[in-house]
Protein backbone atom coordinates (compact mmCIF):
# COMPACT_ATOMS: atom_id res chain seq x y z
CA UNK A 1 0.00 0.00 0.00
CA UNK A 2 1.12 3.72 -1.01
CA UNK A 3 0.99 6.57 0.43
CA UNK A 4 1.52 9.89 -0.41
CA UNK A 5 2.17 13.19 0.96
CA UNK A 6 -0.47 15.18 -0.66
CA UNK A 7 0.28 17.92 -3.30
CA UNK A 8 2.80 20.58 -1.78
CA UNK A 9 4.89 17.31 0.07
CA UNK A 10 4.08 18.76 3.39
CA UNK A 11 5.03 16.66 6.59
CA UNK A 12 2.36 18.38 7.88
CA UNK A 13 -0.11 16.75 5.10
CA UNK A 14 -1.21 14.39 7.89
CA UNK A 15 -2.61 17.21 9.80
CA UNK A 16 -5.72 16.58 11.61
CA UNK A 17 -8.05 18.78 9.61
CA UNK A 18 -10.66 19.24 12.83
CA UNK A 19 -8.19 21.95 13.96
CA UNK A 20 -8.55 24.28 11.11
CA UNK A 21 -11.36 26.56 11.41
CA UNK A 22 -14.29 26.76 8.53
CA UNK A 23 -12.57 28.44 5.79
CA UNK A 24 -8.79 28.28 6.92
CA UNK A 25 -5.78 26.50 5.16
CA UNK A 26 -2.73 25.33 6.89
CA UNK A 27 0.22 27.54 6.01
CA UNK A 28 4.21 26.68 7.54
CA UNK A 29 5.01 30.64 6.28
CA UNK A 30 4.83 33.29 9.33
CA UNK A 31 3.30 36.36 6.54
CA UNK A 32 3.55 39.65 8.16
CA UNK A 33 0.30 41.65 8.15
CA UNK A 34 0.56 45.25 9.04
CA UNK A 35 -1.80 48.27 8.40
CA UNK A 36 1.21 51.12 8.73
CA UNK A 37 4.57 51.03 9.04
CA UNK A 38 6.69 48.66 12.22
CA UNK A 39 7.22 51.45 14.90
CA UNK A 40 10.67 50.58 16.61
CA UNK A 41 10.32 51.40 20.34
CA UNK A 42 13.12 51.51 22.54
CA UNK A 43 12.60 49.62 25.64
CA UNK A 44 13.67 52.18 28.01
CA UNK A 45 10.78 54.44 26.70
CA UNK A 46 8.54 51.46 26.45
CA UNK A 47 5.61 50.86 28.99
CA UNK A 48 2.75 48.78 29.62
CA UNK A 49 -0.42 50.20 31.25
CA UNK A 50 -3.99 49.09 32.38
CA UNK A 51 -6.13 52.05 32.73
CA UNK A 52 -9.93 52.95 31.98
CA UNK A 53 -12.99 51.71 33.81
CA UNK A 54 -10.87 49.94 36.66
CA UNK A 55 -10.24 50.41 40.67
CA UNK A 56 -6.87 50.62 40.41
CA UNK A 57 -4.63 51.60 36.89
CA UNK A 58 -1.51 49.95 36.53
CA UNK A 59 1.49 50.24 34.53
CA UNK A 60 4.58 48.65 34.18
CA UNK A 61 8.37 49.11 32.55
CA UNK A 62 10.12 46.40 30.37
CA UNK A 63 12.05 45.46 32.95
CA UNK A 64 8.96 45.11 35.11
CA UNK A 65 6.48 43.67 32.90
CA UNK A 66 9.39 40.83 31.91
CA UNK A 67 9.70 40.18 35.36
CA UNK A 68 5.71 38.97 35.85
CA UNK A 69 5.08 35.72 36.01
CA UNK A 70 5.39 34.70 32.81
CA UNK A 71 4.12 31.25 30.11
CA UNK A 72 4.94 29.31 27.75
CA UNK A 73 1.45 29.05 25.13
CA UNK A 74 1.70 26.91 22.15
CA UNK A 75 -1.58 27.85 20.07
CA UNK A 76 -2.67 27.42 16.51
CA UNK A 77 -3.53 30.88 15.04
CA UNK A 78 -5.84 31.83 11.93
CA UNK A 79 -6.06 35.04 10.01
CA UNK A 80 -9.23 35.81 8.76
CA UNK A 81 -7.33 36.61 5.07
CA UNK A 82 -8.03 32.84 5.67
CA UNK A 83 -4.58 31.11 6.40
CA UNK A 84 -4.22 29.34 9.75
CA UNK A 85 -0.55 28.33 11.36
CA UNK A 86 -0.41 25.76 14.12
CA UNK A 87 1.63 24.75 16.96
CA UNK A 88 2.95 28.55 17.38
CA UNK A 89 5.55 28.55 20.55
CA UNK A 90 5.02 31.95 22.57
CA UNK A 91 5.90 33.58 26.16
CA UNK A 92 4.03 35.83 27.54
CA UNK A 93 2.29 37.55 30.49
CA UNK A 94 -1.22 35.96 31.27
CA UNK A 95 -3.85 38.94 30.79
CA UNK A 96 -5.20 37.47 34.36
CA UNK A 97 -1.64 38.19 36.01
CA UNK A 98 -2.11 41.92 34.75
CA UNK A 99 -5.85 42.51 35.51
CA UNK A 100 -5.06 41.12 39.33
CA UNK A 101 -6.22 43.41 41.45
CA UNK A 102 -7.47 46.17 39.27
CA UNK A 103 -11.05 45.48 39.71
CA UNK A 104 -12.33 46.08 36.58
CA UNK A 105 -15.80 47.99 36.14
CA UNK A 106 -17.05 47.08 32.78
CA UNK A 107 -17.42 44.47 30.46
CA UNK A 108 -14.98 45.27 27.79
CA UNK A 109 -11.46 46.56 26.77
CA UNK A 110 -9.96 48.61 24.04
CA UNK A 111 -6.20 47.45 23.22
CA UNK A 112 -3.94 50.17 22.04
CA UNK A 113 -0.69 50.06 20.23
CA UNK A 114 2.30 51.99 19.01
CA UNK A 115 1.32 53.58 15.27
CA UNK A 116 -2.27 53.98 16.77
CA UNK A 117 -4.02 50.54 15.85
CA UNK A 118 -6.97 49.66 18.31
CA UNK A 119 -9.08 46.43 18.74
CA UNK A 120 -12.00 45.66 20.73
CA UNK A 121 -12.97 42.83 22.80
CA UNK A 122 -15.23 41.44 25.85
CA UNK A 123 -13.16 41.02 29.06
CA UNK A 124 -14.23 37.96 28.72
CA UNK A 125 -12.23 36.96 25.70
CA UNK A 126 -9.29 38.07 28.00
CA UNK A 127 -9.46 36.63 31.15
CA UNK A 128 -9.63 32.82 32.14
CA UNK A 129 -6.81 32.00 30.59
CA UNK A 130 -7.07 32.94 27.49
CA UNK A 131 -5.44 35.84 26.09
CA UNK A 132 -1.78 36.68 26.88
CA UNK A 133 0.63 39.88 26.13
CA UNK A 134 3.54 38.02 24.40
CA UNK A 135 7.45 38.89 24.00
CA UNK A 136 8.63 36.06 22.48
CA UNK A 137 8.05 33.90 19.89
CA UNK A 138 9.59 30.33 18.88
CA UNK A 139 12.10 31.09 21.81
CA UNK A 140 13.46 34.43 20.74
CA UNK A 141 12.71 38.05 21.57
CA UNK A 142 9.34 39.30 19.32
CA UNK A 143 10.37 40.34 16.09
CA UNK A 144 9.21 44.14 15.11
CA UNK A 145 7.20 42.93 12.26
CA UNK A 146 5.41 40.35 14.35
CA UNK A 147 4.87 43.14 16.69
CA UNK A 148 8.01 43.42 19.29
CA UNK A 149 8.29 44.25 22.14
CA UNK A 150 4.89 42.91 22.58
CA UNK A 151 1.78 41.85 21.42
CA UNK A 152 -1.51 40.81 22.65
CA UNK A 153 -1.86 37.30 22.00
CA UNK A 154 -5.89 35.79 21.71
CA UNK A 155 -5.77 32.80 20.02
CA UNK A 156 -8.92 32.20 20.35
CA UNK A 157 -10.22 34.74 17.78
CA UNK A 158 -8.73 35.99 14.51
CA UNK A 159 -5.54 37.09 14.37
CA UNK A 160 -6.41 40.85 14.24
CA UNK A 161 -7.53 40.78 17.46
CA UNK A 162 -3.88 40.23 18.49
CA UNK A 163 -2.80 43.64 18.40
CA UNK A 164 1.17 44.11 17.56
CA UNK A 165 3.09 46.60 19.41
CA UNK A 166 0.89 46.54 22.36
CA UNK A 167 1.13 49.39 25.10
CA UNK A 168 -2.37 48.99 27.17
CA UNK A 169 -5.47 47.72 28.08
CA UNK A 170 -8.10 50.15 28.15
CA UNK A 171 -11.40 48.82 30.27
CA UNK A 172 -14.43 50.21 29.78
CA UNK A 173 -18.44 50.09 30.57
CA UNK A 174 -18.98 50.15 26.80
CA UNK A 175 -18.05 48.31 23.56
CA UNK A 176 -16.18 50.24 21.56
CA UNK A 177 -14.88 49.03 17.57
CA UNK A 178 -11.49 49.14 17.18
CA UNK A 179 -9.71 49.97 13.58
CA UNK A 180 -10.19 47.21 11.70
CA UNK A 181 -14.43 46.61 13.59
CA UNK A 182 -15.03 49.87 12.06
CA UNK A 183 -13.78 48.79 8.70
CA UNK A 184 -16.37 46.14 8.42
CA UNK A 185 -14.79 43.15 10.31
CA UNK A 186 -16.75 41.75 12.53
CA UNK A 187 -17.18 43.30 16.38
CA UNK A 188 -15.87 39.49 18.13
CA UNK A 189 -14.26 37.29 15.29
CA UNK A 190 -14.65 33.82 16.23
CA UNK A 191 -12.64 31.96 13.95
CA UNK A 192 -14.74 28.71 14.43
CA UNK A 193 -18.06 30.28 14.25
CA UNK A 194 -17.04 32.33 10.96
CA UNK A 195 -17.43 35.44 12.02
CA UNK A 196 -15.04 37.29 9.41
CA UNK A 197 -17.57 40.04 8.61
CA UNK A 198 -20.04 42.34 10.22
CA UNK A 199 -22.70 40.41 8.21
CA UNK A 200 -21.61 37.09 9.09
N1 LIG B 1 -0.74 47.20 15.81
C1 LIG B 1 -1.18 46.35 14.88
N2 LIG B 1 -1.54 45.11 15.26
C2 LIG B 1 -2.01 44.23 14.34
C3 LIG B 1 -2.16 44.60 12.98
C4 LIG B 1 -1.77 45.92 12.61
O1 LIG B 1 -1.87 46.32 11.44
N3 LIG B 1 -1.29 46.76 13.59
N4 LIG B 1 -2.66 43.70 12.08
C5 LIG B 1 -3.48 42.62 12.61
C6 LIG B 1 -3.77 41.60 11.64
S1 LIG B 1 -4.96 41.94 10.49
C7 LIG B 1 -3.17 40.37 11.71
S2 LIG B 1 -3.64 39.11 10.69
C8 LIG B 1 -2.06 40.13 12.63
C9 LIG B 1 -0.84 39.75 11.82
O2 LIG B 1 0.22 39.44 12.67
P1 LIG B 1 1.61 39.04 12.01
O3 LIG B 1 2.02 40.19 11.13
O4 LIG B 1 2.53 38.78 13.14
O5 LIG B 1 1.33 37.79 11.19
O6 LIG B 1 -1.74 41.23 13.44
C10 LIG B 1 -2.83 42.00 13.85
N5 LIG B 1 -2.35 42.98 14.76
MO1 LIG C 1 -5.48 39.83 9.52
Amino acid sequence: MAFTRGFHGRRRSDVDPARLPPGQYETNAFPVLSAGPTPHTPLEEWSFAIGGALGEARSWTWEEFTALPSETVTADIHCVTKWSKLDTSWKGVPVDVLLAGTEPRGRFAVAWCDGGYTTNLPLEDLTGGKAWVAYQYGGEPLAPEHGGPARLLVPRLYFWKSAKWLRGLNLADQDEPGFWESYGYHNRGDPWKEQRYWSD
